[in-house]
């Protein structure tokens, strides 16, 4: 079912674009099986990160347990209703205790709760305790954009801002209310050092491919990390409901090669450093 609509995507996405002769496969793959919501989709995105998968994995298991629990509760409920019925059980029975039932009513829930808690602090300790890391980006919100830094140290020393592409100037491959004009760029396989701020209201920087959500709070510096592994366009969006430009502040992320990670570093250098942009995060204080 999956790789059906990931064929049919992808047909869809090379005859539309009709550059089927200058993608290549590998290309075209990862275009289609990049992260962004398709029509009729359900379940969570193909992930591109082991964060991402982990995340997935729990979200599975627990949609697994709640519905054992349901499914348990809702039986449990029928029963009594047929077989404790008035017309089943005219002359109810007067008992009030039972220990072994109470024991069990206690300790099956806690016994739940710690076969939730364990793979859940597991996965959050994943997330927060970083790796050593290859790169640093800081991601800042503002109403209602995205601005991106990369710091010097790190063979950077630009910022610039990320705003969305109006429907009517998007490119044929490009996503309404997804797409942005200055988009973030990663090296795959690296280990990408996240810092989320805002610099006005509250935001929150979200790529579901990666399995990645971190809220954008004023005057606090919030980290994660991720690494990628495979290349490919991944498509966010502000997750917090920050205002009525909030739909329209989308996160684009573009994984590229080592190579050609290098090279945009060194374009991005002179693009943003000719541009005059200033940061806006003077306005954060
Ligand atoms: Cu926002």
């Amino acid at each position: 079912m999956r790789i059906g609509t990931a064929a049919l995507r992808s047909t869809i996405t090379i005859s539309l674009a009709g550059l089927a002769a200058a993608l290549t496969g590998t290309a075209a793959a990862a275009q289609t099986e990049g992260g962004l919501p398709h029509p009729w989709g359900v379940g969570l995105q193909n992930m591109a990160t082991e964060l991402g998968r982990d995340a997935a994995s729990f979200h599975t298991y627990l949609v697994w347990l709640i519905a054992l629990i349901s499914l348990f509760v809702a039986g449990l409920l029928v029963a009594i209703v047929i077989k404790f019925g008035e017309r089943q059980n005219p002359t109810p029975s007067r008992t009030t205790h039972n220990t072994l039932l109470e024991v069990a009513w206690t300790v099956v829930p806690v016994l739940i709760l710690v076969a939730i808690a364990i793979p859940s602090f597991r996965l959050l300790r994943e997330q927060l305790v970083i790796p050593k890391h290859d790169l640093v980006v800081k991601a800042t919100g503002f109403a209602w954009y995205w601005g991106y830094e990369y710091p010097a140290d790190q063979g950077g020393g630009f910022k610039f801002d990320s705003n969305m592409i109006e429907a009517k100037d998007l490119k044929p491959g490009q996503p309404r209310l997804l797409a942005v004009d200055n988009e973030m760029v990663v090296p795959v396989g690296k280990v990408v050092r996240m810092q989320v701020t805002a610099a006005d209201v509250l935001h929150s920087f979200a790529v579901p491919a990666f399995g990645f959500k971190l809220d954008a709070i004023p005057g606090r510096l919030n980290e994660m990390w991720f690494r990628a592994d495979r290349e490919g366009v991944y498509y966010g969006q502000c997750s917090e409901l920050c205002g009525n430009g909030h739909p329209y502040m989308p996160i684009t992320v573009r994984v590229v090669s080592e190579a050609a990670y290098t090279q945009w570093l060194q374009e991005a250098k002179t693009k943003f450093a000719s541009t005059g942009a200033q940061p806006k995060l003077a306005t954060a204080q």
